[in-house]
């Protein structure tokens, strides 16, 4: 697929942006799904097959249910169709109304999961060291009507939870966590998965471990994940019965073959992405106004992200250019979470105001970039990735010529 060596020894470099070959010749997600066994999953599907059993909480999704909350150390896991649903599920499980505090920084889903329900998320700032919100921005937000808080772990590295259930026991709020990008990953050696009221895993096919579509809701609150299975099953507690208002959130079968055969492969997946990682830091972060994320080596990380930080005062060419010559290259940079929340529909009608509290955010949002990694990614993509970089920077203005150009 890379044409890049080709390109790397001629003496004239010219990257595709100015005109030149692109370096792959078919484009580069960041997201391309993993998979584990092939004959595995397959396997599986016949059997569900066979067992004419293909929804409705079957013998796959119980096992699947089974094995990741033993492998997280929570006492339940309730799967469901999507990490979206399963947020919405598990905010209207915990009685959640009024105001929540969210961060701007995350997915949509994370807001849009409160609004459906017509609670509104209110934006707290986040820390730029970590991404993840900051508490003190939390305090400040908290008003009488505030009656939860629901932290990220944004790029699975843990939100502080300490700080923020100091501050929901001071306060007498609900705290719980979206941790879809989390999985695998740990806090003080505990797995997130633990933490507040409840956490919420997605299983997209862009995440870590995936299940086709698909997530859950993991909680060590018996009574909370009771309530959540009728909530996933239109309320029904036996043939005719109606217990609670419920939607339909359940996970196919066929979603929770591939979420045990992904969960069979995580260490694999893991190394993959460990060993993608530390070359692209390695080849990266010398490079000026440039900084590549960095996963703190005493937790559990499934390094899902390759998160670069790019400074527009120092490094020569801004987030922006950059994305933009690695897109003609075919690498499919994405600028996750930018623009944040609070500056998309609807909430940037309705909040028109809110970016005045979130300095921080709207200064890193627009600085990060994400590269492709996982099984899709080998070490002559990410190096071949990192050389365009690296040529950008050395011939910057070639570059901001080009689009200037592009632009007129
Ligand atoms: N909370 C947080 C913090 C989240 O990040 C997310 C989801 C959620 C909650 C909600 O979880 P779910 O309800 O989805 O379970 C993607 C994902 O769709 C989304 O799951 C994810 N976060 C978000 C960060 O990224 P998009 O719309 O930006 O990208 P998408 O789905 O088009 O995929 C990205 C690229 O990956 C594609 O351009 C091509 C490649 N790809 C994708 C799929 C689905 C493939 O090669 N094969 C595939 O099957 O949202």
């Amino acid at each position: 697929m890379s044409v890049s060596n080709v390109n790397r020894m001629s003496d004239a470099i010219t990257l595709a942006i100015c005109g030149g070959v692109p370096s792959f010749t078919e484009p580069l997600h960041v997201g391309r799904p993993n998979l584990g066994d092939r004959a595995a999953l397959l396997s599986r599907i016949n059997g569900l097959l066979d067992r004419r059993w293909f929804t409705n909480d079957g013998p796959l999704v119980k096992d699947f249910e089974k094995r990741i909350a033993m492998f997280l150390g929570v006492r339940n896991c309730v799967a469901m169709c999507n990490a979206t649903v399963a947020l919405e599920n598990a905010i209207r499980g915990l009685q959640l109304k009024g105001e929540v505090i969210v961060p701007a920084f995350t997915f949509i889903a994370t807001a849009n999961a409160l609004q459906w329900q017509e609670i509104t998320p209110v934006f707290a700032d986040m820390d730029p060291a970590t991404h993840n919100i900051s508490p003190s921005s939390i305090e400040r937000l908290i008003t009488p009507r505030t009656t939860g808080i629901l932290g990220v772990h944004v790029w699975g590295r843990s939100c502080d939870t300490d700080a923020i259930e100091a501050l929901g026991h001071k306060h007498n709020l609900t705290v719980m966590y979206d941790a879809a990008h989390a999985f695998g990953c740990s806090k003080n050696g505990k797995m997130i998965g633990g933490f507040g009221a409840c956490e919420v895993f997605s299983f997209h096919a862009t995440k870590f471990l995936n299940s086709f579509e698909g997530g859950a809701v993991v909680t060590n609150d018996d009574t909370l994940a009771e309530k959540l299975r009728f909530m996933r099953n239109f309320g029904f507690s036996g043939y005719d019965h109606v217990t609670y208002l419920g939607v339909n959130a359940k996970m196919t079968e066929v979603c929770a073959a591939m979420g045990l055969t992904s969960l069979e492969a995580i260490d694999e997946l893991i190394a993959i992405n460990r060993n993608n990682y530390e070359r692209y830091y390695k080849e990266l972060q010398e490079l000026p106004g440039i900084s590549v994320i960095q996963y703190n080596p005493a937790e559990l990380n499934n390094y899902q992200y390759i998160v670069l930080e790019v400074n527009p005062d120092i490094a020569p060419l801004n987030r922006d250019e950059l994305a933009a010559v690695l897109h003609a290259e075919n690498v499919l940079a994405r600028k996750y979470f930018w623009p944040g929340c609070h500056r998309m529909e609807p909430y940037r009608s309705l909040q028109p105001n809110a970016s005045l509290l979130l300095p921080e955010t709207e200064r890193t949002a627009s600085r990060i970039l994400l590269l492709p990694t996982g099984q899709a990614v080998n070490m002559d993509t990410v190096e071949t990735i990192c050389w365009i970089i690296n040529t950008s920077f050395s011939q910057s203005d070639l570059i901001k010529a080009a689009l200037s150009k592009g632009t007129k």
